[in-house]
Order: C-alpha cells, then sequence, then structure tokens
C-alpha cells in the first residue's frame, strides 16, 4: 500500500507539465500596431486574461504566460516595439510546486468535518467528498450524477434541504467549467459546507439549493496530472484535444468571442452541447427551469460580478433588476474583506463570448443568472494561494446570501 502511494505521487510529480522560468507578463498596449504584435504571439504563449487574443484592445492591459523557452526573445521584442510591460508572475513553476506540494502525502478522506476546505483537491478527493457529505447528512443532503464526462467520469451534484421545502424555490450553483480556475471549486465545496453549519439551516430551509463542484471533471484531473493550466474539456477535435465548456452552450452558439479551430482555447465545439458535461447540467436547467430561480457560476479571475447578455450588446429585459442584485452583491462583497468587484453585462464588462453557460440558464427561462470572476484582480491569478481560500469564499458567501435573500423574499416574482 504504502509504495502504491509513493508511485502514485512519483508517477503525479514525473508526468505534469512543469512551468520554471515561466513568467506571466501584464502587457499595455497603446495603439492598434502593438495589439497586433501581441496578437500574433497567440501559438506561443498562454493567454490569461483576457482569455483569448481577440479580447486584447487599445488601452487594456492583458496578462500573459510566456514559456521560458521564448521569454527573453519576447522580452526583446516588446521592448523594441515600446510595449509597455510588468512582470505579474515571476516564475510560474514556484506557485504551481507550492499548490501541488500542499497536496502530497494527503491521506484519504476520514470524516467531511476534517475535510480541509483551505485547500485545493483533486477530482477523486472531491468525489469521495460528495459521497461522504450526503452519506453523513442524510436528511439534508442528497448526491446525484448528473451524468459522465468524455473520460467516463461522473459529474456529481449535491441538493441541500431541510424542512418542509416543497414550495421552496431553488437555486442552482456550479463551479469547475474551466479546469485551471482552481478557487472555484473550492469555493463551491466550502459553501456546501457553510450551509450545512449555518445555525438551523436557514438557507437550505427556505430555499432548496443545488451544487455541482465541478463541471468540467477531465479538464480539472487532468490539471492535477499533466497541465494545470489546462482551461477547456478533453474531447478529441481534428488536431486537437478540448473544447471550451463556456462556448458550448446553445445561446448564441458559435458567435463572438468563441473560436472554430480546434486548438484554440476558446473553441466552441463541433455543435451546441457537443460536450457531455455541459449537456447533462443543461438538460437539468431544462427539466428544472419552473422551480430554479437563481443560477450562479463561478470562474476566476478578476473580481467581477456579470449578468446577460455576453453573445449580443443588446440588454436582458430584466436588466435593472440583474443590476440592482449585482450592485447588493458588489457592497456586501467589499464589506467582507474590503475587495472591490465591478460589474455589468458580460459583452461589455469582460468581452464578448457567446455559447456561455448564463446565458443559456437565462434564455432557458431562469431570470436571475450570474458568472462570477472570482479573485484576484492579476496578482496571482489562476495560481491563487491556498491561503487565500477562506477568505475568498467568505466574501463570496456574502454575495449568495444577498442573492438568497432576494429569491426567497415573498414579494419576489420570478
Ligand atoms: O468564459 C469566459 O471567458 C469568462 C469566464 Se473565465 C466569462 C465570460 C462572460 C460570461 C460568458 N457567459
Ligand atoms: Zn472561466
Amino acid at each position: 500500500m504504502r509504495s502504491l502511494i509513493f508511485l502514485g505521487i512519483l508517477s503525479l510529480a514525473l508526468a505534469r507539465k512543469t512551468f520554471f522560468g515561466d513568467q506571466v507578463l501584464t502587457v499595455h498596449p497603446k495603439n492598434e500596431a502593438q495589439v497586433q504584435a501581441i496578437k500574433n504571439l497567440d501559438t506561443k504563449v498562454d493567454f490569461w486574461s483576457p482569455d483569448s487574443p481577440a479580447g486584447i484592445s487599445v488601452g487594456s492591459s492583458a496578462d500573459i504566460r510566456i514559456p521560458s523557452e521564448i521569454l527573453p526573445a519576447v522580452k526583446v521584442a516588446l521592448r523594441r516595439q515600446k510595449i509597455e510591460f510588468e512582470v505579474m508572475i515571476e516564475d510560474v513553476e514556484s506557485l504551481v510546486g507550492e499548490q501541488f506540494k500542499s497536496a502530497q502525502g494527503r491521506g484519504i478522506l476520514d470524516g467531511t468535518t476534517a475535510y480541509d476546505y483551505e485547500k485545493y483537491h483533486t477530482y477523486d478527493e472531491i468525489n469521495d467528498w460528495t459521497n461522504a457529505i450526503a452519506a453523513e447528512n442524510p436528511t439534508m443532503v442528497q448526491r446525484t450524477v448528473l451524468g459522465q464526462s468524455t473520460e467516463g467520469r461522473d459529474i456529481p451534484m449535491l441538493t441541500l434541504s431541510s424542512g418542509q421545502s416543497a414550495s421552496n424555490p431553488e437555486i442552482l450553483v456550479d463551479c469547475g467549467i474551466h479546469a485551471r480556475e482552481w478557487v472555484s471549486p473550492a469555493f463551491c465545496q466550502w459553501f456546501v459546507r457553510q450551509l450545512l453549519d449555518e445555525p438551523n439551516n436557514v438557507r437550505i430551509s427556505e430555499a432548496t439549493y443545488h451544487i455541482i463542484p465541478s463541471i468540467n471533471v477531465d479538464g480539472y484531473a487532468y490539471t492535477w496530472t499533466n497541465d494545470r493550466m489546462w482551461r477547456k474539456t478533453r474531447s478529441k477535435n481534428g488536431l486537437c484535444y478540448g473544447v471550451d465548456p463556456n462556448r458550448n452552450w446553445d445561446a448564441g452558439f458559435g458567435g463572438e468571442g468563441s473560436s472554430s479551430s480546434s486548438c484554440a482555447e476558446t473553441y466552441h465545439g463541433p455543435y451546441a452541447e457537443s460536450e457531455p458535461e455541459v449537456k447533462a447540467v443543461a438538460d437539468f436547467m431544462r427539466a428544472n427551469k419552473d422551480n430554479v430561480k437563481l443560477y450562479v457560476t463561478y470562474h476566476s479571475y478578476g473580481q467581477m460580478i456579470l449578468y446577460p447578455y455576453s453573445y449580443t450588446y443588446d440588454l436582458a429585459a430584466n436588466t435593472d433588476e440583474l443590476d440592482f442584485y449585482a450592485v447588493q452583491g458588489k457592497n456586501a462583497i467589499q464589506s467582507v474583506h474590503n475587495k472591490r468587484y465591478i460589474y455589468g453585462p458580460g459583452a461589455v464588462t469582460i468581452y464578448p463570448a457567446a455559447g456561455g453557460s448564463d446565458d443559456f440558464a437565462y434564455d432557458t427561462g431562469i431570470k436571475l443568472s450570474y458568472t462570477i470572476e472570482l479573485r484576484d484582480k492579476g496578482v496571482y491569478g489562476f495560481t491563487l494561494p491556498e491561503s487565500q481560500i477562506q477568505a475568498t469564499c467568505e466574501e463570496t458567501d456574502a454575495f449568495m446570501q444577498v442573492m438568497h435573500n432576494a429569491v426567497v423574499s415573498p414579494t419576489y416574482q420570478a
């Protein structure tokens, strides 16, 4: 057994891609020529924010991971073209390595109260945890499997409710659409614990919560074993692997902000819901649209509260309402640890992005629909340290409390 565990750790350490000497640069293009020069780096670099070269524009900045092999040449080129930049992350591997080291030698789950919610967990750990927490709380937690991923992994969902709840509003929360955004699944796990530990289980007695800790299970598993910076699913399409699961929904499918190239990070896939992970959740939304009053999907990073639409610049019919709660939510977040979030319709606040889950939920009939970009604003980016999980979750919980109050209010009309 001991040697098996040792082998497991060894193979994890051997197979994983490393990022020694890679840096994340924040660049500030000031004219079209500079924008073009940055866009031309496309296939050689990894766009963190925005998530693809299409999102780069004059006057905005961009965080880009540059592999160590080309870093000197890229810096020379940036200087020659007088493109302003600074180093956001000195050595990506040192941050990534810390996160993997933290998981090494970790024992099998022994009870969900001892589970460490301030650490990042593997897919297997999260899946085991969903089973354990349902078994430990049989009256309040129900575990269902929404479907299987391309590689055959289960996609578990936890439904939390307590007391008489037949007519209670329902709330759908998902995490981990994008694989490398690790703080997102961390929040979903923490939030389940929080709802269960709350005195009198107030929120789950007033509403039924459906929480999907990790949608993109294959991609997430892949970030642990092979490539920490993987974003997409793991289906094979043409020459490349992976569809962007936040461009694959049947909402403006194939439109602006999505790519038809299977190698692109924003590849929309061969057709809407081609990804079984997306179809599983979309099926759930269609089946429960009359009862689900709120959908929140968690991503990182950038500290934003986004609402429909992202596939069009048109405003949603109830924009005033969406905006009203976004402002309340932003203020609630700020009151906890003074973190500032921006808010607004997706297309103008971040970038146009057709085929997203929030727009699909909205068009399916869930009239309160939000995408949250969690911490940070470009210090650690995707490699947000575990030491920030707790604070991130606390302030995000304040947002969820605002949204809860909105949908359980007796005067709320969906
Ligand atoms: O999918 C993206 O690129 C970001 C999250 Se990382 C969100 C874009 C806005 C919401 C699209 N429905
Ligand atoms: Zn994302």
